[in-house]
This record gives structure tokens, C-alpha cells and sequence, in this order.
């Protein structure tokens, strides 16, 4: 990728100071690369606490945060409900390695939200959730091969980081080094929204697949939505050849609906249901918490009932399912996601008003609260789509809102998140502040 020419005259001198101080030790200073803010050029933010739709950096500037640590902040930062929940935990203990009443309140309230589900694991990141999904659909099927979409993203175990393979289903090449050819060989890597290429992909392999992998609506390419009749045509080919269709909503889980991507699918396609699912951020409220889950069949094969092993030290932490539960509870009350969903569509729609005014080609989607926009006429359906798309203008664009305290996701191909935190007025000074990027442009 190209380096941004960006050379801001920096008035931050503390994030400075600890970025330095972070790259002596932490490989390229960050826990996570898109952190480091190497798409878009600059000083990362190190942020000393956060409150509602806010955060502040170590030079004690405010932002409206759009990202709300990629999804999970949903109530904003600091709810009080979530933070009693959270300290009578901690003094009950914060790990156990045994099971607690609260990881079945958890599990009886997942179940009871996302009706694809009969049966759910919890484990600690969306990462480990994918994984052990994908072992157990194929220790579940008895077959190797899984098909996942370029562009998407199921965390970073080897066989899912693979996205290369515009052609047809072709056996993938890793994205990242460190993984072997060996280990991907059974990743089938088609194009999202590609019906014909889904078919044809099926049709000389659907025997040997055990599962496909789906972002329902991706947001790591962005915000780009599967169309109905794809995803349709996902769950036909799934059961005619007696694959598993498993529904990556570590984003979309309880961020989109209270019943996930699945139940927005559900709406337009009669019945409608996932084989498997795999949830994380907004379930741990902010904690490391994650699951995924499916009908009793698949997750009864799982150890220690059945045949496919997956454990963890942590997997139900009681502070992090303390936190997870306190979350979920907030957001059944009633027209949470109305006004969720209301608010981040007069941003997308205000963002957009204000370019085109300016006359600045821009186009974005939400559902619920989770949005993405594109400085382009319209709305990229795939991975090659959006990877075409102007990434200079975007790094002005967010270079000139973070200097006026408005935080979007330091990277093109990730979507945003609103919190029900989020005023009216917030909603108010980001597009005001972008009007003026634009009307300058
Ligand atoms: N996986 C996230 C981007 N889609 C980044 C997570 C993080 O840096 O916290």
C-alpha cells in the first residue's frame, strides 16, 4: 500500500511521546496493527479514558468515537449499569477455571435473543470463536474443505486468512506470511455476491466442503451488505450439498438487531436461519468474551460430549460474563435499536447530504448501529470494489476530522460504530465538521 503523504504539524505532544516509547518494545508500537495508523499516516492516539460517546487522548483532547473499540461499546463508554455489574463481579473473584451460574444466564439469554441457536460455547476472542467453529463443522461433516468470501475477515487463525482468488473458487493463497500453503489448501476463497462463481464453486467441490463462512453484512471491507438473493443462494447450496452455513456476526451480533444479521435476512427471506453462528464483541459488553453456537446436532459433537476438542482458561470469565450480561439486558429495553438505528442513519444520511452539496461523489449504508461510507458515487459490492476505491481522499478526510475531535476507524476497509451514547448534537457537530472538509475540498 501506498504511504499517505501526511506531515501534520503535531501539536500532540504526549501521544507522540508514547508511540516512541511503544515501538521500542511493542512491534510496531500497537497490540493490533490497524492501531498504528499506517494506512492513513500520523500518531496513533493513546487513549487515557473514555466516557459515553467520548474518549480522550494522553494530551487530554476529546473525540466523538466512532469505532467504540470496534463494535463492543454499544451502550457507550462507561454505562453505569455495566460498571456495577462489573465491580460486584470482580469482588466475587475474577477467574475460577470452573463453571458459574453466569455463563448459564448468558447462554440462556443468547439462546433466547438469536433463535438459530440451540446450544452455545463461550470462549474469549472472535478469533478462537471462528476457529472452533470451523473445526467443529468439519469435525461435525467428516469434511475438510470451508468456502469464505474475499474481503471478509474471521480473525487470524491460519486457515481463514486467506482472501486472494477473484477466479473461480480457486484454493487460496495466504494473506499473511507464516502460513503454509499446506494449511490453507483446504480454503475455498470466493467472490462476495458472486452467485455464478458460489455455484460453480459448489459444484466441483460441495461434496468435500464442510462449511461455508459468511460475514452476513462484512465490515471489514468496510460496510458491504451480502444482497438477499446471494445469501439466499448461500443457504440453498448449503443444504443441497449438506454444508453448514455459519454466520460470522462477531460485528453483527446484537450491533445490527437484537437478533443479529440474521434475523435483518430473516425479514426478506421466509424462515431463514444459519446453521452455525459465531458472536463476540457486543456479548462482552467490552470484555474479552466471545461464543459461537448452533443447532444441538453440530454442538453435541463437541468435547467433552463428543469427538472435536476446543477448551480455554478463560472461556466464561465471570467478570467478562458479568459485563456480557449487564450489556445485553440494556439493550432489550424497549426501542433501543429504533433510536440506535435512527441516529446512525442521520449521520450516514448527513455525511452524505453534506458532500453532495459540496458536490463531492459519497455514498454510505448502515443498519442499526453499524455504518460505512465510500468517497464514491455508489456502493461497492465486493472486496475488489472497494480495495479500487480512493484511499488519499479518505486519509484527508480522516486526518481533517480527527484534528477537529471526530474519531473514525483509522483505515478504509473498516466500518463504524454509534452508540446509543451518541447525541443528536454529536450526530450534529461530525457532519458540520465534515461539511466544512468538503465545502474546502
Ligand atoms: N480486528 C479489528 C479491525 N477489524 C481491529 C481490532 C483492534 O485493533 O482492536
Amino acid at each position: 500500500m501506498a504511504q499517505p503523504n501526511i506531515s501534520p504539524v503535531s501539536t500532540h505532544t504526549r501521544n507522540e511521546a508514547l508511540f516512541e516509547r511503544a515501538k521500542k518494545l511493542i512491534p510496531g508500537g500497537v497490540n493490533s496493527p490497524v492501531r498504528a495508523f499506517k494506512a492513513v499516516g500520523g500518531t496513533p492516539r493513546f487513549v487515557q479514558r473514555a466516557q459515553g460517546a467520548y474518549f480522550w487522548d494522553a494530551d487530554g483532547t476529546r473525540y466523538i468515537d466512532y469505532i467504540g473499540s470496534w463494535g463492543p461499546m454499544i451502550l457507550g463508554h462507561g454505562h453505569p449499569a455495566v460498571i456495577e455489574a462489573v465491580q460486584k463481579a470482580m469482588l466475587e473473584g475474577f477467574s475460577y477455571g470452573a463453571p458459574t451460574e453466569r455463563e448459564v444466564e448468558l447462554a440462556e439469554e443468547i439462546v433466547r435473543l438469536v433463535p438459530s441457536l440451540e446450544m452455545v460455547r463461550l470462549v474469549s476472542s472472535g478469533t478462537e470463536a471462528a476457529m472452533s467453529a470451523i473445526r467443529l463443522a468439519r469435525g461435525a461433516t467428516g469434511r475438510s474443505k470451508i468456502i469464505k468470501f474475499e474481503g471478509c475477515y474471521h480473525g487470524h487463525a491460519d486457515a481463514l486468512l486467506v482472501k486472494a482468488g477473484s477466479g473461480l473458487a480457486t484454493f487460496g493463497n495466504p494473506t499473511s506470511a507464516g502460513v503454509p500453503p499446506e494449511v490453507v489448501q483446504h480454503t475455498l476463497v470466493v467472490e462476495y455476491n458472486h452467485i455464478r462463481q458460489l455455484e460453480e464453486c459448489f459444484a466441483l467441490h460441495g461434496k468435500e466442503v464442510a462449511c461455508l463462512m459468511i460475514e452476513p453484512i462484512c465490515g471489514n471491507m468496510n460496510f458491504v451488505r451480502a444482497s438477499v438473493p446471494f445469501m439466499q443462494r448461500c443457504r440453498e447450496l448449503c443444504t443441497q450439498y449438506g454444508a453448514l452455513l455459519i454466520f460470522d456476526e462477531v460485528m453483527t451480533g446484537f450491533r445490527v438487531a437484537l437478533g443479529g444479521a440474521q434475523s435483518v435476512y430473516a425479514k426478506s427471506i421466509p424462515g431463514f436461519k444459519p446453521d452455525m453462528s459465531v458472536l463476540g464483541k457486543v456479548i462482552g459488553g467490552g470484555m474479552p468474551l466471545a461464543a459461537f453456537g448452533g443447532t444441538r446436532a453440530v454442538m453435541e459433537q463437541l468435547a467433552p460430549m463428543g469427538p472435536v476438542y476446543q477448551a480455554g482458561t478463560l472461556s466464561g470469565n465471570p467478570v467478562a460474563t458479568a459485563c456480557g450480561l449487564a450489556t445485553l439486558r440494556e439493550l432489550q429495553k424497549p426501542g433501543f435499536y429504533d433510536a440506535l438505528g435512527a441516529r446512525t442513519r442521520s449521520l450516514v444520511s448527513g455525511l452524505t447530504a453534506a458532500a453532495h452539496k459540496a458536490g463531492v461523489p459519497f455514498c454510505g449504508d448502515s443498519e442499526g448501529g453499524m455504518f460505512g461510507f465510500f468517497l464514491l458515487g455508489q456502493l461497492p459490492q465486493n472486496y475488489a470494489a472497494v480495495m479500487a476505491t480512493n484511499s488519499p481522499a479518505f486519509n484527508r478526510f480522516f486526518h481533517a476530522m480527527l484534528d477537529k475531535g471526530v474519531y473514525y476507524a483509522p483505515a478504509l476497509y473498516e466500518a463504524g460504530f454509534v452508540s446509543a451514547a451518541h447525541s443528536a448534537q454529536d450526530i450534529e457537530t461530525s457532519v458540520s465538521t465534515a461539511a466544512e472538509f468538503f465545502a474546502g475540498l
